[in-house]
């Protein structure tokens, strides 16, 4: 496994962890979807209906697959081996991508503007600075968007355990701005 990819799963396990009290567990799920469809007014309920099914969908794969002492909590130890192996957690995260990304596209003109991407990704938890940094590396139009299809493919390197120097990198804190 690439040391960017631990740094990654590291950082979204610190904010997935909602409530902060050190493990994931259906709690901070449900806190999580909140916040992210509340961060999206103009989607129309499918949409959050499908970002709140994703966020339980996330939820159930990690607690079905590997939940190695059988608490109900995740540990870090337990969410790093189970979402980075491909074969376990590829669909979850597919499914996830796909929603997240559709929040930000109400239009459904498969283009995201750069303001609703920012308030999704504050809603998870992630940084501003981080934040743009992101959409830049993206390479957004001159109207400032980007494509859902990017943004959807950047969730899934995200989460590759052999990947590094990709745009997702940027999300781990001290590597923008
Ligand atoms: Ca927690
Ligand atoms: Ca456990
Ligand atoms: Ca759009």
């Amino acid at each position: 496994m690439r040391t960017e990819a631990t740094k990654r799963v590291a950082h979204v396990f610190s904010l997935f962890d909602a409530n902060g009290n050190g493990v994931l567990e259906a709690d901070d799920f449900d806190l999580m979807a909140t916040n992210v469809t509340e961060a999206a007014p103009d989607a129309d309920e499918a949409a959050k209906d499908a970002m709140r099914a994703a966020f339980r969908q996330y939820w159930t794969t990690l607690v079905t697959e590997l939940d190695a002492n059988g608490d109900g909590k995740i540990s870090y130890e337990e969410f790093e081996a189970c979402v980075l192996s491909p074969e376990r957690f590829d669909a979850t995260i597919g499914v996830f991508a796909d929603a997240l990304a559709a929040l930000g596209d109400p239009d459904g003109d498969g283009l995201i503007e750069r303001p609703a991407f920012v308030a999704l990704m504050r809603a998870i938890g992630f940084h501003d600075a981080n934040i743009e940094a992101l959409f830049d590396a993206f390479g957004p139009s001159d109207a400032d968007r980007i494509k859902v299809t990017t943004w959807v493919a950047g969730i899934k390197d995200y989460y590759a355990p052999d990947k590094g120097g990709i745009a997702g990198d940027l999300l781990v804190p001290g590597t923008a701005g």
